[in-house]
């Protein structure tokens, strides 16, 4: 039986959630170990150094709970200052030395109450519970575009950037006009020769102020923590709970509002009514998730930018063919094109009880009970899982809702009340037909093509509240789970 003192616990991913899940569990007492793919830490903040990088969510409201920064330099601060923040948590916290780095998690397998787990580095024994803190935002989208690999010139992933090359007085193209492209836009638009834009789908993007943080507002955060807690909740009013609530047909008015405003943003930065027309999307904004910028429509209206949108037919190596039969001759090409965020542990051969496998569970699409757990696979627990609330507000925020949850979970194991937590399939069924019944009343539902959606079509994120998604995660019901009660004695 697990007791206060023996209770061991993996987690798979040193990315932000995986740093705090760690940090808590090592608190509340569990063994903990942490296994990270990579050399180092921070997940999708180490993995993202394009030119441009910021976080589109408020700063002061993307930080964890128990470690509030005064230091952030901007309303939306850079990606570097993110991962340094991690860092620093990580540090403060004296949590580094749980990570096995260079150590992906190849196998998992349930047997006799526990989770036998290997790495590319070999067998890593055994655990009572494991934490999935993976991410969504690390396995990139490559295009899959003729003769990409015939080009001559320079091309990379944004997620994988390369440093070395340098962009001054080259002709530059981008794949994709998500949020990655519109930052990159802006960043490097003044050193390139020729900013060449290659839009499938037009964005809307909404204006939003980066201001600068001064050394005073800086040293009043420092001196007065509840200033930060005030703008913290404001921003979480507006975003978890205003926006996320808008966009799951909850809020009209706020996102008649979003829309109104990103037309304004369009109609009033774009003055060639040509370009304003390539730009303009046929779909309502909030659909695909909203981009954040008050530089991109400045800097895509400069004499040396130019957006494509003719179809692309193929890579050569000079450069980009499109289909009306011109070549846009090219130095260096960046694929902006994204990330899958459906895979969570498909790399990862998971064997539950009976054998079953979690890909065969999810041949179908992923699911899990409250986002949190799948039947079969007992004390398996996802941090950021199946219908998480992913999109334009703090995936932090989300995460600490999430493991306080799990963390109720494990404290029954720990305590010795249960040895194994599994959500009982009708359920877990019956949470799945709810959120599908759900899906259609939502933004993502209403006529665009994005990440939310996976391969089978389904929409992969919360479509009720944050209200609600707080509520369901509030205490877990005990009924719900097939749990094995430890008798007297044992
Ligand atoms: P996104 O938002 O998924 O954007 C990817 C972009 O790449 C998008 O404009 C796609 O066009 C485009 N794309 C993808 N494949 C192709 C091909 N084959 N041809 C042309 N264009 C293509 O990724 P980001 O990195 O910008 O942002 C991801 C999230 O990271 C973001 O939402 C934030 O949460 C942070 P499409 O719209 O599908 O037509």
């Amino acid at each position: 039986m697990a007791n206060d003192k023996d209770l061991t616990v993996a987690i798979i991913g040193a990315g932000a959630t995986g740093i705090m899940a760690a940090i808590k569990l090592g608190e509340a007492g569990c063994k903990v170990s942490v296994f990270e793919k990579e050399t180092d830490l921070g997940g999708t903040w180490r993995d993202n150094t394009y030119p441009g990088l910021i976080c589109d969510i408020p700063s002061h409201l993307y930080r964890f709970s128990f470690a509030p920064n005064p230091e952030w330099s901007r309303t939306f601060s850079p990606g570097s200052e993110i991962y340094d923040y991690i860092r620093r948590v990580a540090e403060d916290h004296d949590v580094e030395k749980l990570i096995s780095y260079d150590s992906e998690v190849t196998k998992l397998e349930y047997r006799d109450g526990r989770w036998k787990l290997e790495t590319t580095r070999g067998d890593q024994g055994e655990f009572n519970v494991v934490i999935s803190a993976v991410g969504i935002l690390h396995h990139p989208v490559y295009p899959d575009i003729d003769g990409l690999d015939h080009f001559e010139g320079d091309c990379f992933h944004s997620s994988r950037w390369d440093h070395e090359v340098s962009l001054e007085g080259k002709r530059v193209g981008i794949i994709g006009t998500g949020s990655t492209a519109v930052q990159i836009v802006g960043a490097i638009v003044d050193d390139v020769e020729k900013l060449s834009l290659f839009q499938r789908t037009p964005q809307w993007v909404l204006a939003a102020t980066n201001q600068v943080y001064s050394e005073e507002d800086k040293a009043n955060f420092r001196g007065n923590p509840d200033v930060m807690e005030q703008i913290y909740e404001s921003f979480a009013d507006t975003l978890n709970h205003g926006f996320a609530a808008a966009v799951v047909g909850e809020n009209d008015e706020a996102l008649e509002m979003i829309q109104s405003g990103c037309e304004r943003n369009l109609n009033e930065n774009i003055r060639d009514s040509e370009l304003r027309s390539k730009l303009t999307p046929n779909y309502s904004a909030g659909c695909k998730r909203l981009i954040v910028s008050d530089v991109f429509y400045p800097s895509i209206s400069k004499s040396n930018a130019e957006v494509i949108t003719d179809k692309i037919d193929r890579v050569e190596a000079k450069g980009v063919r499109t289909a009306d039969g011109v070549l846009h001759e090219l130095d260096v090409l960046v694929l902006a094109t994204g990330f899958d965020p459906h895979r969570f542990l498909a790399d990862t051969e998971v064997v539950g009880l009976d054998g079953t496998t979690l890909n065969e569970a999810w041949s179908k699409g992923n699911y899990a009970y409250k986002t949190i757990c799948v039947p079969n696979f007992p004390n398996l627990f996802f941090i950021g899982g199946p219908n998480s609330p992913i999109g334009n507000f703090s995936f932090l925020l989300t995460a600490e809702t999430q493991f306080a949850y799990i963390e109720k979970l494990v404290d029954l194991i720990r305590r010795g009340t249960l040895t194994e937590v599994v959500p009982k399939l009708d359920v877990t069924t019956a949470f799945r037909e709810k959120l599908n019944r759900a899906m259609p009343g939502t933004v993502w539902a209403s006529g665009c093509q994005s990440w939310y959606f996976d391969r089978f079509g389904n929409i992969g994120s919360w479509p009720w509240t944050f209200a609600r998604f707080e509520e369901e995660l509030s205490e877990p019901s005990l009924e719900d789970f097939c749990t094995t009660v430890e008798s007297e004695g044992s």
